[in-house]
């Protein structure tokens, strides 16, 4: 999909960012279910340099300046700690907001679309399905890492640019009215699921109550820790940076930590059709539980450290229900490639909650055994 006008487009994108080389390509990049993402590259006197120009996508995100706002500060506040640290590769630590000519943190275009432009992190790759027990480590690590730093993140809460972003109650409501109106028709094709998940729906509450007796508490959290939201070094195969900030804002730690479990333990795509490829694998989750442990122990409290194991189980059923949930109302949230994309997407989540769900000992017992 590399066109002429993608091309122009991104090149004038481009032009209002303080960029100063001369444009010489640009072509998408990115896998992600809700904003389209190029990588451009410039000249500087003879040498390239690669940036990524990225919408916000606003129906999503209703406001994108929040949204930049908040990762303007978060990525400001771990510059800073990498600066004083010395760190010598801090340039590939962080993501680096690039600001508008007129020192904004975004540019909406006259087609109304936002856009914002980072500097490009090289040598590295993102994986969408986990590589080897070392690599869940290292992930694990860096979202704990990146939990941490933010405990002391000085100044007034962050925006809450998605309300209830992981609301589960709120996620399950929705799907019974998608359920109710059948917009399209699809509710009768998708009756044993819809049955499924209506026998689970006591896990919905279960954080959610914690939060209200006031025992589990809010910290600013990343929210969309997919595997593929952290970059791998190319030559030493470690975490070297977090991306992927849109959804920073107040949350729990245990959405954080489920949505790993949901990513990482799968050997599958969370795509795959053929789900008996999909299985929640104890060593993967042992060894998040491991780099995890490593990068949160500081902080963590009994509360939340109970709820490691649950959490997994939780977020694949949540994010299930909002695949189905888009499946009923036509496909208008997440990006599909193919026909009942979504639904294949909800039958898969749902089955790696299956795998938990008959694993449910042996992950409490490696939290157990693990966080010490
Ligand atoms: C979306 O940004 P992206 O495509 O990685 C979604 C997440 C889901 C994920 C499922 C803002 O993430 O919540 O877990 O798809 N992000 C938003 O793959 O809804
Ligand atoms: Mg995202």
């Amino acid at each position: 999909m590399r066109t002429k006008t993608d091309e122009q487009q991104i090149r004038a994108v481009g032009k209002q960012f303080q960029v100063h080389g001369r444009f010489l390509r640009a072509f998408p990049i990115g896998k992600g279910h809700i904003n389209d993402t190029y990588a451009a590259d410039y000249d500087y006197g003879g040498r390239t340099v690669r940036y990524v120009h990225q919408t916000i996508n606003h129906h999503v995100f209703p406001d994108p300046a929040k949204v930049m706002e908040n990762i303007d500060r978060v990525t400001s506040h771990k510059r800073s700690l990498l600066v004083r640290s010395e760190d010598p590769d801090a340039g590939r630590k962080t993501l680096t907001v690039i600001p508008t000519r007129d020192d904004k943190l975004f540019f909406l275009n006259d087609a109304g679309t936002f856009w914002r432009t980072y500097i490009f992190i090289d040598r590295a790759e993102t994986f969408d399905t986990i590589a080897s027990l070392d690599q869940a480590r290292q992930v694990a690590g860096a979202y704990g890492g990146f939990q941490s730093l933010l405990v002391d993140l000085p100044g007034e809460r962050l925006h809450e640019t998605i309300p209830n972003f992981h609301h589960a109650r709120m996620r399950y409501d929705c799907l019974m009215d998608a359920v109710e109106k059948d917009s399209q028709n699809r509710a009768a094709v998708a009756a044993s699921d819809i049955e499924w998940v209506m026998e689970r729906e006591d896990n919905v509450d279960v954080l959610l109550d914690l939060v209200n007796q006031g025992v589990l508490p809010e910290r600013i959290t990343h929210n969309d820790t997919k595997l593929n939201n952290v970059m791998i070094d190319d030559t030493t195969g470690k975490a070297i940076c977090v991306v992927d900030l849109d959804t920073v804002m107040p949350g729990s730690v245990l959405y954080d930590f489920g949505d790993m479990v949901r990513t990482a333990t799968s050997p599958a795509l969370e795509d795959e059709r053929d789900i008996s490829k999909v299985t929640m694998q104890i060593d993967m989750f042992d060894a998040l539980v491991d780099g995890y442990w490593q990068s949160s122990k500081g902080f963590l409290c009994d509360v939340e450290r109970d709820h490691l194991a649950f959490s997994g189980k939780l977020l694949a059923l949540m994010i299930g229900i909002r695949f189905l949930t888009d499946h009923l109302e036509g496909d208008v949230y997440f990006k599909t490639h193919r026909p009942d994309h979504n639904l294949d997407r909800a039958r898969n989540q749902f089955q790696l909650v299956r795998s938990m769900e008959e694993q449910e000992q042996a992950m409490h017992a490696v939290v157990a055994e693990r966080c010490v």
